[in-house]
């Protein structure tokens, strides 16, 4: 059904890297190097494209089905006000999707393939967003850790090398860091609450955060784009990196708002300035990733079912168009 995948634009790749001659790759490296951006009519190694392609869909699928947990929330906001905020958050993610996959299509693929990527299956979407949202203190949970986490992965993709996703990157950052606020300030509001809404945050941070951490991919030694991606300066840094970064910010916030941090080899290093934490269940992870989770059933069969019931609207716009075109050539 879904079948205009990314991978029938792949076919012909091979074909195209074998004409990429050394010179081509060394003056191409070269402008990688001086930080000179790249843009979308420059000449670009076909694995840079195809890397580009291949994150920049995942980026952007990733907002969309992130849209479903929260989403789960908007009737049953506890106030007005909340209910308006996570609107308006549910609406920015979409926008990010949009942008995105605009960011893709400069690189010479459609969003209907990317979508259609997304749809059967192929492409992949972030982790994090497999999990459920069981009480309201999840939606706090989702903007302060997965938004917190988001924002420590994409302010270096600000920098990266391939101009239009760091033009996209640039607004989506700003409207993140609103929406990590707003979810710290759930947290806030409910730790300073009655017990039961302690226990409520304390619950939700207690399923949120080994997820969160897992969202910055796997381990440096076992992940097989991070090396290349960084030598192009498509990422600035490891997924290690970023993970320890995260994990240095966060703890103190945790303490902040007097919730435990559901790890107990949790330990603060004076000698080196950083946090160390546990081992993260790599298993589970795996698991996510192969559409095993707790929601990755439900997620797709609603994005597919919105797809579809969509269908209408799509073959209006076509139909409209050709009357256009008719009228234009007559
Ligand atoms: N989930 O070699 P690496 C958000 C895959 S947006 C699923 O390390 P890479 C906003 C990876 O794709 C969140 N798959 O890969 C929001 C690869 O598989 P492949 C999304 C994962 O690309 C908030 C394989 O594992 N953000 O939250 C995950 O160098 C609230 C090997 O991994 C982005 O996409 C994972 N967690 O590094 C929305 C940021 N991790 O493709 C709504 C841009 C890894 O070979 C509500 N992306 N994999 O089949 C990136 O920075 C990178 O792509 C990484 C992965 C860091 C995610």
């Amino acid at each position: 059904m879904y079948t205009q995948g990314l991978d029938q634009k792949d076919k012909s790749a091979p074909k195209r890297e074998q004409l990429e001659t050394p010179e081509q790759l060394e003056a191409f490296q070269a402008r990688i190097d001086a930080e000179e951006k790249i843009e979308a009519k420059d000449w670009m190694p076909e694995a840079y494209r195809r890397t580009l392609i291949r994150q920049i869909s995942q980026h952007a699928h990733s907002e969309i089905i992130g849209m479903q947990p929260e989403g789960n929330w908007l009737t049953r906001a506890p106030t007005l006000k909340r209910k308006a905020i996570l609107l308006a958050k549910i609406q920015d993610e979409a926008g990010h999707g949009l942008y995105l996959y605009s960011a893709g299509e400069t690189l010479g693929v459609s969003r209907d393939q990317m979508v259609a990527g997304l749809l059967s299956g192929k492409a992949k979407y972030s982790s994090i967003f497999n999990y459920p949202t069981l009480t309201w203190a999840d939606i706090g949970a989702i903007g302060w850790l997965v938004d917190g986490a988001a924002i420590m992965n994409q302010i270096p993709l600000c920098r990266c090398s391939y101009g239009p996703y760091a033009r996209a990157m640039v607004r989506i950052c700003k409207e993140e860091s609103f929406h990590q606020r707003q979810g710290f300030d759930i947290l806030r509001v409910l730790c300073a609450g009655t017990a039961g809404q302690k226990a409520m945050a304390q619950d939700a941070l207690n399923r949120w955060w080994w997820p969160s951490l897992m969202m910055f991919g796997p381990n440096d030694a076992d992940s097989k784009h991070s090396a290349q991606s960084m030598a192009w300066k498509i990422k600035r840094f490891s997924n290690d990196e970023l993970r320890q970064k995260f994990v240095d910010v966060t703890v103190p916030q945790a303490e902040f708002l007097g919730l435990q941090v559901p790890d107990d080899d949790l330990v603060f290093d004076q000698e080196s300035g950083h946090y160390r934490f546990g081992e993260i269940d790599w298993q589970e992870f795996i698991e996510v990733i192969k559409g095993n989770g707790p929601c990755n059933r439900q997620r797709l069969g609603k994005r597919r079912k919105a797809h579809d019931d969509g269908e209408w609207v799509r073959e209006a716009a076509r139909a409209y168009g050709e009357k256009q075109a008719a009228k234009a050539a007559a």
